[in-house]
C-alpha cells in the first residue's frame, strides 16, 4: 500500500546525527563566514505560518517571530532591503477538527484566530511587512496555479492506494481524523499523523484499534486515487544542495536533512480528500483539496505578491536575493525538503532558501508545551495580563531561545531577568544618566572631553559591536543579546568607577564630560536593543529627543550633541511583584488539575471476589472526637473515633488534604476488623475510606445523612 504520510520518523533518530554535527560545529562557522562573503542585493524573510486553530503562545514566539524579528529590524537597522512576510495558516485538519469540536464552520474558526494571531503580534512588535491568509483569493489562485503547473509538467504521480475511510460518515479520514493507541508508548490518543504523547510521527495504519475522530466507528480501508510529487527524483539535487552547499545551516537542521536524506526520499502525496482547502486544480478531482503542507508554503508567496504586486518575483527569482525561513523544529523536512522540491519542480527561477535557522522547541514549567492541554502561555492573554511589558517577554524569550536544544520557561526566570537584568542594569543605567545630567546641567547635555576611561569605554563598545554584529549574522540571537547586555554592564562600570555624583562637588567640567559620555552610552543601547526591546529603544529616543539611529552609529559617541535639551526621565522597566507571577502559577496549577481530570481512566475493575468473603469485611460509621497531626510524619493525621462500641484510634494518610480542627464532629466510614497497626507508634484499629482522586488527592467517605456511631455500611 502507498502510504499517504511519509515513512515513520521518530525524532529520536535524529539525535544520533546531531551528536556528530555538534562536534563539527567549527567547521559550521567557517562555512558560515566563507558563505557571509557572498553578497546579496536583498533579504526576503518568511516566518512559518502558524495554524489558526488557536492563538499563538510563548513557544510559536521563541521559536519563529521573535527571533526573525529580531533579525529583520537589524537588517533594516543596517539600511539593508528587506521583506519579512507571514500569514496564518488556514487550511488543514486541525482547522476543521476544531470546527467540528465547537459546532462552528471552518471559515469561523481561522476568522477568529487569525485575528487573534494577527493583532497580538503586531502588539509585540512583530514587525511584519505583510501578515496575510491562506484563505485569501491571491493565495487561492497562486496555490492552484503552482499545481496545475506542476501537473501539466507531469512532474506528479497519480496512484490510486487505499486510504482510511468512516463509513458512517462517509468520509475519507486524512491525518488527524484517524485516532488510535500508539503502537510505542500505548497513549490511547494518538492521531493518524503522530503521537502529541511520545512525540513520534505516524501513519494511520501503525496505529493500535485505529478509529474514526468523527464518528468513533472502526476505520476501514477504501480506495483512492491522489497526486504525488516524487520526491526521490530531486534527492539527488537536494543532497548536493543541502550536504554539499550548505554546510553552514545550524547543526540540528542539517543533521536532520542529511538523516531524511540518507534514509532515501520517498514520493509524497499532496492531496487530499476533503472539503476544506484549495481545490485540486484538475478535472475529475471533486471532493479533493490541496494537502496543507502543499499549499502552506505557497503562502509565502502569495503574500509577498500581495503586498509586492510588480516587484514580488525579485524577492523569489532573482539569484541576488537571498531567502531566510524562520521556523520550528518539527517544520524543518517541509522546508529544507518537500517545499524546496516543489520550487525545484516548478523552475522558473525561483530560489531555494539560504538559510533556514530553525529553533528547537521551549517547554513550559517543565512540561511540553500543548495547545490541546492549554498548557501555554498564550501572547493575547499575555499582553493583558502584563500591559506595556512587551519587551520583558521578549527578552526572556530571547534570552532563554531553545536555539541548540529544548529549553524551559519559568514564571520565576522570567521575573528575576526582568527584576535583576533589564531594572537592575539596564533601566538603572539609563536612569542615573538622566536624572544626573537634570540634576546637575538643568537636562542640557554637557561638553564632552573623552579621557583613558572614556576611550576605554568606547573601545569596548566597538568591540562588543562587532561581536554582536557577527552573532547576529549568524543568528546566535541569546549570544547577541547577552553582549548587548554587556554594554549596559559596562556603562555601569563606568559610572561605579568614575562616581560623577562625588566629582560634582569639586570638578564640574569632568562631572560634564562624565554625562556626555553616559549619555552617548543610552543612545548606543537605544540602537543595540532596538532588535531586541524595540519599545525600550522608542521610549529611550524620545527621552533623548533623537530618532534617527543606524546600526553604523554604534559604537560613535557624538550621536547626541553638547548643548541639546534631554527629555524628563522615565523608568524604562518596572519590578514584577511576587503577586503578579503568583497568579500565573495558579493559573497553571488550575489548568494541571482540569487536564488530570480529563485524562482521569478508571482503573480495570479488580477480580470477583466471592460473597462470603465480602461479607467478612466489617465497614462502619464513626463521629470523630478528636483529630491531630502525628508528629514528625507530614502525610499521618490520628484520629479518636466514637464507633458507638469503645473509642478507637485511626491513624489515617490523609493530612495533606484536610485541616485537623475541620474534621473533628464529621462522620467517617471506617473497616473495623483490620489486624491493628503500628504507625509512628501508634496503634491504628482500622482503616478509614478515601476517594483517590485523579491528582492522586484523597477525600473521605461520609454518610450522606447523620447516622448513629457504629452502625454497620452493607
Ligand atoms: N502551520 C505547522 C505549524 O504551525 C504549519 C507551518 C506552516 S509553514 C508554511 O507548526
Ligand atoms: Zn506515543
Amino acid at each position: 500500500m502507498v502510504k499517504l504520510q511519509p515513512s515513520c520518523r521518530n525524532p529520536l533518530q535524529f539525535s544520533v546525527f546531531i551528536r556528530i554535527f555538534v562536534t563539527n560545529l567549527s567547521l559550521s562557522e567557517k562555512s558560515h563566514r566563507k558563505h557571509m562573503e557572498k553578497k546579496f542585493k536583498r533579504t526576503l524573510v518568511t516566518t512559518a505560518l502558524p495554524y489558526a486553530n488557536g492563538p499563538v503562545h510563548i513557544g510559536h514566539l521563541a521559536g519563529v517571530y521573535v527571533p526573525a524579528d529580531i533579525y529583520v529590524r537589524y537588517l533594516r537597522l543596517k539600511g539593508e532591503d528587506v521583506v519579512m512576510v507571514g500569514g496564518s495558516d488556514e487550511h488543514g485538519v486541525p482547522i476543521t477538527i476544531k470546527a467540528r469540536q465547537e459546532g462552528v464552520t471552518p471559515q469561523d474558526i481561522v476568522d477568529r484566530y487569525h485575528a487573534i494571531i494577527r493583532d497580538s503580534m503586531k502588539e509585540l512588535g512583530v514587525s511584519f511587512d505583510v501578515y496575510s491568509r491562506t484563505t485569501s483569493d491571491i493565495h487561492r489562485a497562486t496555490a492552484s496555479e503552482f499545481f496545475r503547473r506542476l501537473y501539466d509538467k507531469s512532474e506528479f504521480i497519480q496512484k490510486t492506494s487505499m486510504q482510511p475511510y468512516d463509513e458512517q460518515a462517509g468520509e475519507f479520514l486524512a491525518d488527524r481524523y484517524v485516532v488510535g493507541t500508539c503502537p510505542h508508548c500505548g497513549s490511547d490518543r494518538a492521531y493518524g499523523d503522530q503521537c502529541e504523547a511520545c512525540g513520534t510521527s505516524l501513519n494511520a495504519t501503525d496505529l493500535i484499534n485505529p478509529h474514526s475522530a468523527l464518528t468513533s466507528s472502526p476505520v476501514v480501508m477504501k480506495e483512492t486515487t491522489h497526486w504525488f510529487l516524487p520526491l526521490d527524483k530531486w534527492e539527488p539535487k537536494l543532497r548536493e544542495w543541502i550536504l554539499d552547499g550548505h554546510k553552514e545551516w545550524k547543526t540540528n537542521v542539517y543533521g536532520q536533512c542529511k538523516s531524511w536524506l540518507d534514509m532515501g526520499l520517498q514520493p509524497r502525496a499532496v492531496s487530499r480528500d476533503l472539503s476544506w482547502g484549495v481545490p485540486v486544480p484538475v478535472e475529475g478531482a471533486e471532493g479533493k483539496v490541496l494537502y496543507v503542507w502543499f499549499d502552506a508554503p505557497i503562502g509565502y508567496i502569495s503574500n509577498t505578491k500581495e503586498i509586492l504586486p510588480d516587484s514580488w518575483e525579485k524577492y523569489w527569482k532573482d539569484p541576488e536575493t537571498r531567502v531566510i525561513n524562520f521556523i520550528g523544529k518539527d517544520n524543518i523536512v517541509f522546508h529544507c525538503i518537500v517545499f524546496p522540491a516543489m520550487l525545484m519542480a516548478y523552475g522558473d527561477g525561483f530560489q531555494l532558501p539560504d538559510n533556514v535557522p530553525a529553533n528547537e522547541f521551549l517547554n513550559l514549567e517543565g512540561d511540553k508545551i500543548s495547545t490541546s492541554r492549554n498548557w501555554a502561555v498564550w501572547l493575547h492573554e499575555y499582553l493583558k495580563d502584563f500591559p506595556g511589558k512587551q519587551d520583558v517577554l521578549r527578552y526572556v524569550l530571547t534570552a532563554n531561545a531553545p536555539e541548540t536544544k529544548d529549553n524551559d520557561f519559568t514564571w520565576a526566570d522570567f521575573q528575576q531577568r526582568n527584576n535583576s537584568e533589564l531594572v537592575a542594569i539596564l533601566g538603572n543605567f539609563v536612569n542615573r544618566a538622566l536624572v544626573l545630567t537634570h540634576k546637575y546641567f538643568g537636562g542640557v547635555v554637557p561638553a564632552a572631553a573623552p579621557a583613558d576611561a572614556e576611550n576605554a569605554l568606547m573601545a569596548e563598545v566597538r568591540d562588543l559591536k562587532a561581536q554582536i554584529s557577527e552573532a547576529l549574522d549568524t543568528f546566535h540571537f541569546r549570544e547577541a543579546l547577552k553582549l548587548a547586555m554587556d554594554v549596559a554592564r559596562a556603562g555601569n562600570r563606568y559610572l561605579q568607577e568614575t562616581e560623577p555624583w562625588k566629582l560634582a562637588k569639586t570638578d564640574m567640567e569632568r562631572t560634564g564630560a562624565i554625562l556626555n559620555t553616559a549619555l552617548q552610552l543610552c543612545a548606543n543601547l537605544a540602537i543595540v536593543f532596538e532588535p531586541f526591546l524595540p519599545f525600550m529603544s522608542g521610549k529611550l529616543l524620545k527621552m533623548l529627543r533623537t530618532d534617527k539611529i543606524t546600526w553604523d552609529m554604534l559604537g560613535s559617541f557624538d550621536i547626541i550633541p553638547a548643548g541639546a535639551e534631554i527629555g524628563e526621565p522615565e523608568l524604562l522597566f518596572e519590578k514584577i511583584e511576587d503577586a503578579q507571577i503568583q497568579a500565573q502559577l495558579d493559573r497553571l496549577a488550575r489548568i494541571k488539575k482540569e487536564n488530570e481530570l480529563r485524562n482521569f481512566r478508571p482503573k480495570p475493575q479488580a477480580e470477583a471476589v466471592d460473597f462470603d468473603t465480602f461479607a467478612k469485611c466489617d465497614f462502619r460509621v464513626g463521629t470523630v472526637l478528636e483529630c491531630e497531626k502525628v508528629p514528625k510524619a507530614d502525610k499521618l493525621l490520628r484520629f479518636l473515633i466514637d464507633d458507638g462500641m469503645e473509642k478507637r484510634t485511626i491513624v489515617s494518610g490523609i493530612a495533606k488534604y484536610y485541616k485537623p480542627e475541620e474534621l473533628v464532629g464529621k462522620q467517617v466510614c471506617f473497616i473495623a476488623n483490620l489486624p491493628p497497626r503500628k504507625l509512628k507508634g501508634i496503634e491504628s484499629c482500622g482503616m478509614l475510606l478515601s476517594a483517590e482522586n485523579a491528582d492522586g488527592s484523597l477525600v473521605l467517605i461520609s454518610p450522606s445523612a447523620p447516622v448513629i456511631p457504629g452502625v454497620k455500611i452493607g
